[in-house]
């Protein structure tokens, strides 16, 4: 037995090390340190690994296969570690897939809509969001463009916001729909986690608009792209809802 799983391991990392010699540096920084051994999948997949679109496939089944993994291993009780004051980012980085001139601010007398799987549909304006118990946390965002840096978050804890609109937390998925045209989805377990926060200020005050006025989805168990700023809707659903990124092949679950 531990011998077939050596040779298995072995065998699965030098497919690896054809892959990446083989794909672009883009493809090569969208796979994670954890897809590193799953290599076997591109076997499993039946590609020969010999030009662009095989190489292509196997790498999106192995991402697909990486989510599961990711699903399996998440842990709902572990938390990300946490900062103190002096260890703050200062100025924190501005990221979108457009440049900071772009920034198109969310109207003041927004309102979040809530559809899906939810008892409660009605809109949810900011001062109703504000009354809502808060609390902030300071953590660290990574992001796959190769930078990380700690900041400060306040807002609802995301798991009571569900509670207050009835969500089915049976329900598989959550879905994010911001006002620059971004989206992406999370896991439910991701979305029930104490760390997960419905964002409204940064560094205690209100959210700028560079950070995603009027809020930020914020998860330290997560990667940069998957944390949505400019929430406009939020949804639930038992139907993956995808993502800007990830529909481009960055990994779905996003885990980190
Ligand atoms: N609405 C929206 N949310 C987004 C993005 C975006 O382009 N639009 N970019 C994501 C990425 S890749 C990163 S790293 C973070 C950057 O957040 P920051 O500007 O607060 O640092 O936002 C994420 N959420
Ligand atoms: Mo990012």
């Amino acid at each position: 037995m531990a011998n077939n799983t050596t040779i298995f391991i072995r065998h699965e990392k030098e497919i690896i090390k054809d892959i990446y010699k083989e794909c672009d540096a883009p493809t090569r920084r969208l796979l994670g340190k954890k897809a590193l051994s799953l290599g076997a999948i591109a076997m499993l997949s039946g590609c020969t690994l010999n030009n662009e679109d095989s190489i292509e496939k196997a790498l999106m089944v192995m991402s697909r296969f990486n989510d599961r993994v990711q699903g399996w291993l998440f842990d709902p009780n572990k938390m990300a570690p946490t900062y103190s004051e002096d260890m703050l980012t200062n100025p924190f980085p501005f990221n979108a897939y457009y440049g900071e001139d772009e920034i198109r601010s969310s109207p003041e007398d927004f309102k979040l809509k809530v559809s899906g799987l939810v008892q409660d549909k009605k809109d949810w304006t900011l001062a109703e969001l504000h009354a809502i118990p808060q609390i902030s946390q300071i953590t660290r965002h990574i992001c796959v463009e190769g930078w990380s840096a700690i900041g400060k978050w306040g807002g609802v804890r995301f798991s009571d916001f569900l509670k207050r609109i009835g969500a089915d937390t049976n329900a598989s998925f959550v879905g994010f729909r911001c006002h620059d045209d971004y989206y992406t989805s999370i896991d439910m377990p991701t979305a029930m986690h104490a760390q997960t926060l419905l964002t409204l200020t940064y560094a205690d005050e209100v959210l700028p608009a560079k950070y995603g006025y009027p809020m930020k989805l914020r998860m330290p168990t997560k990667l940069g792209y998957k944390n949505p700023k400019y929430i406009q809707e939020i949804f639930v659903t038992n139907a993956n809802p995808g993502g800007y990124w990830e529909d481009q092949g960055y990994n779905w679950f996003g885990g980190s």
